[in-house]
């Protein structure tokens, strides 16, 4: 059972204990790196004023010898940087747009099963909506569309069996049979008259228009937009169509990339809570970390947890990373995501305060923002820690060639400080 979260301590089962490639500094240690076993320290007698200088000079000779040996692997093996972060914070998107940018081939490798997530996607949206209107006693605008809504739900037991969870393998969008993929489409093109209908319909676009607890995906509206291009027979997912696509990520995944002269060994990894025991094996050795929020996210529920704020879940785990022993030496980088959605949503009248009480400013993005920021500077307990801030649309694949740039260029300079060449 995955803890629950909220009472003061973190809610992540994310173990802060030094694994055995750890670094354990000593003031009365040896020269070489034990990392494997920490020398303990006797308290007989206060050290002297020449015992503590000696003490520190052993500890920034293990400090150098550290650095000089992880600026050694980074050179072998290429940075390695782990993108870390709730679930549907944006992870997986980050990935593919790096894909996009610096992959040989795009996104090209995926294109064709993405065509399925794509079909499914746009099902589980309208399913979603048909259960709120359900739910809410919403009336349908077309009587007649009662049909339609007995299609989308009659078909919903056979879609349960297709579930977007069965696609993640090691690499996320693998069909795990060829003749899933046939019936998946045969249903798809079965609901499609059905999705045409009833995202017409003025009931289901109220039930949209409310519907903050209906679990929606951040792209539900853009694929059923989208409807009749997906469609198509002979559909081939665009570049967008894959960025707006959702698999949960079940598996962690490795990923090398050059950007711009630096070799890059970038792991993603599934957000959820039960998800995330499988993320420590991956902490040795950690050039820089993204970690990903979804400011997008102060409003909702977690998915496995309604009672928990799914920005203040996030917070709870920044702040097990941002504080984890292993990270001491690791570059921060904060992606404060779903900037788009973030900004739509205080724009319609949304308050920050209803689920913050702490904020007290207006309820303009500028200032929202800033609260959030100071929130998660807020967690680290070392202040003098340095957590790269960026405030991202990681579908936009613009912004994100910018953002990469920025941040290869941290985790340069902040690669070549540490081995004392700056
Ligand atoms: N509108 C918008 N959608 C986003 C943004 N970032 C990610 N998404 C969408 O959010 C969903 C979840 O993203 P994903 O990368 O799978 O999240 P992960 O669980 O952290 O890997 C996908 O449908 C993405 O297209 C963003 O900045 N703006
Ligand atoms: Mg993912």
């Amino acid at each position: 059972m995955e803890p629950t979260a909220g009472q003061g301590s973190s809610s992540t089962d994310i173990s802060n204990n030094a694994s055995s490639s750890s670094h354990a500094h000593s003031s009365a240690g040896s020269h070489s790196i034990s990392a494997a076993q920490p020398v303990a320290v006797s308290s007989v007698a206060p050290l002297t004023k020449a015992e503590m200088k000696r003490a520190k000079a052993v500890s920034d000779a293990i400090d150098r010898a550290l650095r000089a040996d992880r600026e050694r692997l980074m050179k072998e093996r290429g940075a390695k940087l782990l993108i870390l972060g709730p679930s549907e914070t944006g992870k997986t998107t980050v990935l593919k747009q790096l894909k996009l940018l610096y992959g040989r081939k795009g996104l090209d490798a995926e294109r064709q099963t993405y065509r399925r997530v794509v079909h499914l996607n746009a099902m589980k949206a309208i399913q979603a909506l048909s259960y709120g209107l359900q739910r809410s006693n919403i009336p349908l605008e077309h009587p007649e569309n009662i049909a339609h809504l007995e299609t989308v739900m009659r078909l919903e037991t056979t879609l349960k069996r297709y579930s977007i969870t069965s696609l993640g393998f090691t690499n996320p969008a693998i069909p795990r049979k060829i003749t899933d993929a046939k019936a998946e489409t045969d249903m798809f093109l079965e609901m499609v008259p059905a999705i045409k209908a009833l995202w017409n319909d003025e009931g289901i676009k109220q039930t949209f228009r409310t519907g903050g607890s209906l679990n929606l995906q951040d792209s539900a509206k853009y694929f059923l937009d989208s409807i009749d291009r997906i469609a198509e027979p002979n559909y081939i997912p665009t570049d967008d169509d894959i960025l707006q696509a959702r698999v949960r990520t079940l598996a962690v995944s490795e990923h090398l990339f050059n950007i711009d002269g630096v070799n890059y060994r970038i792991f993603d990894v599934g957000g959820q809570k039960s998800l995330r025991k499988y993320w420590a094996p991956y902490f040795d050795d950690v050039n820089a970390i993204i970690f990903m929020c979804a400011l997008s996210a102060y409003d909702q529920p977690c998915e496995d947890d309604e009672r928990q704020n799914r920005l203040a879940e996030c917070l709870s785990l920044f702040n097990s990373i941002a504080n984890h022993k292993l990270f001491e030496m690791t570059s921060f980088i904060l992606f404060l995501n779903k900037i788009d959605i973030f900004q739509r949503k205080l724009e319609s009248g949304s308050l920050l305060r209803d689920h913050f009480p702490a904020y007290k400013g207006e309820n303009d993005y500028a200032s929202a923002t800033d609260f959030i920021h100071e929130e998660f500077l807020g967690q680290c307990k070392d202040t003098s820690k340095q957590v790269y801030v960026h405030f991202t649309h990681a579908t936009d694949t613009k912004q994100m060639r910018v953002i990469v740039l920025a941040v290869n260029a941290i985790v340069q300079r902040l690669n070549l400080r540490s081995s004392g060449l700056l």
